[in-house]
């Protein structure tokens, strides 16, 4: 279908012809602005920024660069197009023909997976709303507004399912949704990482590394959905998405180059004094960002996993190129977790274990961006590393045991006594907090970040990217 970008909503679902469905999600747009405008980006709602919009979803369209004032952008709704004759790939329906309206037996399944993705759009753009009074540059700065831009439309790509598809509960679980807020000890957002302040532009670069990463995985899973309107939604999310893993991991890699820069201009590992960031203070900030965002795929044996995939909501990554039944009937996977004082494993039934199975890809992927920073450390004698899966957790098997990032158990006290040394100090804050100081000129950049070797849409980097 194509897009209309006529009406108050832009859209490709064709909501022109479904006057109920306009109007309730027309009544929820004023409430959308106007969360936007108390809890989004603090600074610079006023100014033009050069964004990137979705006007239409092929090849040409949904990369649309204009500049385009926040609160202006156009927020739609947009699924990839169908797969003709699309059957459902894994679970207990596998071989039927992918559901186009909402199985009513999954209809509480649905909700929650619906609710919990959409919940975490909105409370990232709260969680990053005061990080334009401290960008490193305009081109930083740009890049900020637009992922905010993006989660608020993926907001609104979840918030289009609860209304098209679970009618009143659905009105209600959209409105929900700008209720709750990032560190709201009444109401807090759903998961854990995502009440956790993003204070600094070292946490934020960490934090789309790591955390939205965790949403790539999600979304790529949810694609798999026999709910074929899930699945578009997040097929075409997972394009969004990629810009996102692009600022964390290509500003990772500029910190770690500008750290590596200074080391040998100055023959030191303590380039503190120096206005850059030490690697051991990256590796504590990257363990918490890491250990946290493990715990956003819930427990290693989880019966909620299991029932989805049985049930063909929630699928593996790349669901298709997996040689097995894609049912996991009798099939069983090693689990890790603490054993008596160390680290063993226990077979589980391969479907209570997917939130791992998942969870295993997604290290892997961020295992690379890692050894892509490495090379920037080439010479140095330092590296960074991912710490063992089972350090600092607060969900699943290893919640309430002590392991250090060398994957030791160690008891209570021990861990407390070496936490200093993996997990973010006071210190650290504070020097990092002394470098954020803001750089609006165009084509300058902080002195602890490195300049990215290209601008955004074949701009140069010195292009003015946010309108001052
Ligand atoms: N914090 O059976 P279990 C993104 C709860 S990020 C708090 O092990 P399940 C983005 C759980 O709710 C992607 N609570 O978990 C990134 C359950 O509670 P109930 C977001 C947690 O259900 C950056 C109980 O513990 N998308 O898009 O198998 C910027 C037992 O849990 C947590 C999704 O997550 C936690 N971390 O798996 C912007 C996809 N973990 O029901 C955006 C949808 C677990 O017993 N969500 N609990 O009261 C899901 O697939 C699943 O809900 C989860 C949890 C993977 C999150």
């Amino acid at each position: 279908m194509a897009v209309d970008f006529t009406g108050r909503i832009p859209n490709n679902v064709g909501l022109a012809d479904d006057q109920r469905l306009l109007r309730a999600l027309e009544r929820w747009q004023p409430r959308f602005v106007e969360w936007w405008r108390e809890l989004g980006p603090s600074v610079f709602q006023a100014n033009d920024v050069y964004l990137r919009t979705a006007v239409d979803i092929g090849q040409e369209g949904w990369a649309h660069f204009g500049y385009v004032k926040m609160p202006d952008y156009r927020w739609g709704i947009f699924l990839s197009p169908p797969l003709p004759d699309r059957v459902i790939g894994f679970g207990e329906h596998r071989g039927q023909p992918a559901w186009q309206d909402l199985p009513g037996e999954y209809r509480a399944d649905l909700r929650r997976l619906v609710v919990v993705q959409g919940d975490t759009e909105p409370a990232s753009v709260e969680q990053q709303r005061h990080l334009g009074r401290t960008a490193p540059s305009l081109y930083d700065l740009r890049n900020l507004f637009q992922i905010n831009v993006e989660e608020g439309r993926h907001l609104w790509a979840m918030v289009y399912l609860l209304h098209a598809h679970f009618g009143r509960d659905g009105r209600d679980e959209a409105d929900a949704m700008l209720e709750r807020h990032s560190g709201d000890p009444d109401r807090p957002r759903i998961l854990g990482a995502f009440n956790e302040p993003t204070t600094d532009w070292l946490s934020y670069f960490l934090f789309t590394y790591f955390t939205d990463r965790d949403g790539k995985f999600q979304l790529a899973s949810l694609r798999e959905s026999g709910f074929d309107p899930l699945s578009r939604t997040c097929d075409f999310m997972l394009k969004e998405e990629a810009h996102h893993m692009f600022v964390g991991a290509s500003g990772v890699a500029r910190v770690v180059e500008r750290t590596a820069e200074l080391m040998r201009a100055h023959d030191t590992d303590d380039v503190a004094p120096y206005g850059g960031i030490n690697v051991a203070t990256l590796q504590r900030y990257l363990n918490f960002h890491y250990s946290v965002s493990l715990d956003l795929f819930g427990g290693e044996a989880s019966t909620n996993a299991a029932n989805y995939y049985t049930a063909g909501l929630k699928g593996r990554y790349n669901e298709a190129s997996r040689e097995d039944d894609h049912r996991l009937d009798g099939a069983t996977t090693a689990v890790p977790g603490p054993e008596g004082g160390s680290i063993g494993e226990t077979h589980v039934p391969a479907l209570t274990a997917l939130n791992f199975d998942l969870r295993r890809d997604y290290t892997a992927d961020c295992a690379k961006g890692v050894a892509r920073w490495n090379r920037a450390l080439a010479g140095t004698g330092l590296e960074l590393r991912l710490p063992h899966e089972g350090f600092n957790r607060r969900v699943g098997v290893f919640a309430g045991h002590h392991v250090t990032p060398d994957g030791v158990v160690l008891p209570p006290d021990a861990w407390a006594a070496g936490a200093p040394a993996w997990l973010p100090t006071d210190e650290d804050r504070s020097h990092v907090a002394s470098l954020m100081q803001p750089v609006y000129e165009p084509g300058r950049f902080a002195g602890w970040v490195a300049a990215p070797s290209a601008g955004i849409n074949a701009r140069p980097v010195e292009f003015a990217y946010v309108e001052l």
